[in-house]
């Protein structure tokens, strides 16, 4: 067994939050490998970051308004904080807009350039006249000619689903003037993946043959397709500039730095000994990432890492499938996720449980569904049941009969033998179960252990024997506690937080839980004094888990637009002209149908100043009945409009998203009629 680990985890883009799919994939994996190799005494690196180029940071910031940096400072922070206060044990957390990753990432190319290993081809992209730029991709928009849907992007349609390329579009329009694009010739460099192709069959086919079978199989059938030359820059103002004269704005592309930004992140980390992580044959390299990530991390980067020549190759990528919520895709532009940060605030104390659940179902072979009652029953009847159930009784019943203080062994009879012979076994199946990367099944095995401390009070019932035998209470007791602190070393990867408290009501420290004190029964001396027991887990009840779910529901309706198809901000307005506006709280005092449409609702308003009314086109949304006795927002002075015969005094103010649905808008407390809004 290798004794030095470099383990990565895919860099998360920076244009979102971290939500349950990420964490399922990839950073609780790689944080439980990572835990048990610091547990096995094992050198261990274990290296983050945020991934911060690319064209969708760039198009989230044209849509806010803001810089791209605005926008990677903000998911980065967030991020980091909510992996830390998750448990994940970076080394370091860092960011591919540093300094140190710019010129690692620019020294990287340069090498590689100078080396003669790319190929410069001119091709032709579209590029706006306008905003005078090339534009990417997802920059161009138009007419899907699959499904007719109006604004699919240049690489997909969101309708349908297709893979498009640019010049498929019907009617192009560039995102950024709104100008057709036309075709322009540009130079990029390419990396002649083809050339690698021999060396990759090898170096996975016959030498990788112990990948996992959803990884091994990508590779196979990316390989059997026959490799093309990539291209590695981009026509892009953001990212990491190509280092060559005459090649102003232009930039690597995403997917040539971010794996780079593993070496960044190193050298960042310990400047004067990087080097023994990331050359040095003895060093196990080994990259966590989600399926979509494979062909990069196993065919990709090796190839970049093999053309440059001083570096390590990855000895593993133990890729996942996806995690599904409640049975559907989880779809960050559909608000269709459990987002960590938001996890942590409503859930405080529930660390472990999450990690606990996401990995009993992480998605390791397949795709896999997480729901909020699967959630619950996890926690009900595993967490609290099973292993917070054995730990309270082994710690309240030594407090009750021998004062918290670890009693004697006096004696074993046969079962005490085979109970205690079981720990060593299931620590052997432990260790390889979690070495081949199977964590669910680990998991499984170290919950084992408090099912088999479970049963072994069950069967042996100290608490009907306190009166007659006290010499074998005695043993029981000190042998469910050998089984508590056996269990605080197994499950420490999974369950840091409850693990700790565990040590802590064990009164032991974290060195007397190392790997290789696993199996052994002699943890805790006799004499030894244990703090006062409390519980590990708490039930969660059906509102916990309804609100969750409601919760889901509600986001989903509600920002179904905010990522894909929001209207671009207006032209900017003196505070003069908004204060031309006066908006008001109203309360509808009635409202019925205007007769012959199906759009039109007739409203009689109380605006605190008079009783008028309002035509309104809400039929849709808001039945008369529902409407009524609801305070909304009236711009009160628009000019007097005949809407169908009658004359409208005002406009309701509604929000509208890109699905053309529309909500009216409600002051968060009631407020007085006439109410202004500034
Ligand atoms: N940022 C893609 C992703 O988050 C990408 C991973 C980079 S790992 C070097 O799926
Ligand atoms: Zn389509």
């Amino acid at each position: 067994m290798y004794k030095r680990y470099l383990i990565t985890s895919a860099l998360p883009y920076a244009n979102g939050p971290v939500h349950i799919g990420h964490l399922a994939g990839v950073y609780i994996p790689a944080d439980i490998y990572s835990r048990y190799l610091r547990l096995k005494g094992c050198e261990v690196v274990f290296i983050g970051g945020s991934d911060e180029h690319g064209v969708p940071i760039t198009i989230k910031a044209r849509r806010l308004g803001v810089s791209p940096q605005d926008v990677v400072d903000k998911y980065h922070n967030l991020m980091k904080d909510s992996f830390q206060r998750l448990g994940i044990t970076f080394d370091i957390y860092s960011r591919t807009t540093s300094a140190i990753h710019h010129e690692t990432a620019s020294a990287f190319f340069k090498k590689l350039y100078d080396d003669g290993k790319f190929i410069e081809q001119t091709s032709e992209q579209f590029y706006d006249d306008e905003a005078q730029q090339f534009l990417a991709d997802r920059y161009i928009v138009g007419v899907c000619p699959k499904c007719g849907f109006e604004r699919a992007y240049g690489d997909q349609c969101e309708s349908c689903g297709g893979a498009l390329s640019p010049n498929e579009l019907i009617n192009p329009k560039s995102t950024i003037s709104g100008s057709a694009p036309v075709l322009r010739e540009t130079l990029h460099w390419y990396l002649p993946l083809d050339r690698y192709q021999d060396f990759l069959e090898n170096w996975i086919l016959n030498g990788h043959r112990e990948w996992k079978t959803n990884v091994y199989g990508q590779c196979k059938s990316w390989l059997d397709q026959g490799l093309q030359p990539r291209a590695v820059s981009r026509d892009l103002f953001w990212g990491v500039p190509v280092p060559l004269e005459g090649a102003e704005g232009k930039v690597l592309y995403v997917w040539f730095d971010a794996p780079i930004g593993y070496i960044s992140n190193t050298k960042e980390l310990l400047p004067d000994t990087w080097e023994r992580w990331w050359k040095d044959p003895e060093t196990k390299l080994v990259h966590f990432i989600g399926k979509d990530n494979i062909v990069f991390h196993c065919i990709v980067f090796p190839a970049m890492l093999k053309a440059h020549g001083d570096f390590i190759l990855p000895d593993n990528v133990p890729a996942n499938e996806f995690l599904n919520l409640e049975g559907k895709k989880i779809s960050t532009t559909e608000n269709w996720a459990v987002w960590l940060h938001e996890y942590l605030d409503e859930l405080p104390g529930k660390e472990d449980v999450l990690r606990y659940v996401l990995c009993a179902n992480a998605p390791e072979t397949k795709d896999n569904d997480f729901t909020w009652k699967d959630f619950q029953t996890r926690n009900n009847s595993e967490l609290v049941a099973i292993l917070g159930n054995f730990v309270n009784r082994a710690m309240v019943l030594t407090q009750k009969y021998f004062s918290g203080k670890v009693p004697a062994i006096n004696g074993l009879t046969d079962y005490d033998r085979e109970v205690i012979a079981e720990i060593p076994v299931i620590g052997k199946e432990f260790e390889n179960s979690i070495e081949t990367f199977k964590f669910r099944e680990a998991l499984k095995k170290a919950m084992d252990l408090s099912r088999l401390g479970n049963k072994y009070l069950a069967d042996t019932e100290p608490w009907k024997i306190a009166g007659t035998d006290m010499n074998r209470v005695s043993t029981i007791l000190n042998i469910s506690l050998q089984i508590c602190a056996n269990l605080s070393i197994i499950l420490e990867p999974f369950l840091p937080f409850s693990m700790k408290k565990l040590r802590a009501m064990l009164n032991i420290d974290a060195v007397a839980t190392e790997w290789d004190k696993f199996g052994n029964v002699n943890l805790l001396a006799e004499g030894h004094q244990l703090a006062a027991p409390s519980l590990l887990f708490e039930k969660i009840g059906d509102e916990t888990i309804e609100t969750q779910i409601n919760k889901l529901e509600v986001t989903k309706r509600s920002n179904a637009s905010t990522v894909s198809d929001t209207v671009p901000q207006k032209e900017t307005v003196q505070f003069d002209d908004f204060e031309k506006t006066d908006i008001r709280i109203v309360t509808v005092v009635a409202a019925e149908r205007v007769p012959k449409t199906d759009k039109l609702l007739k409203l009689t308003v109380d605006t605190g100043i008079d009783t008028r009314t309002i035509v309104s086109g809400i039929a849709e949304y808001y039945k008369p009945e529902d409407i009524t006795g609801k305070q909304v927002c009236v711009l009160i002075n628009l000019a007097p409009r005949k809407i169908k015969g009658i004359e409208s005094q005002g406009m309701i103010l509604m929000a509208k998203d890109s699905s053309g649905k529309m909500c009216t808008l409600q002051p968060s407390e009631a407020m007085d009629n006439g109410s202004v809004i500034s």
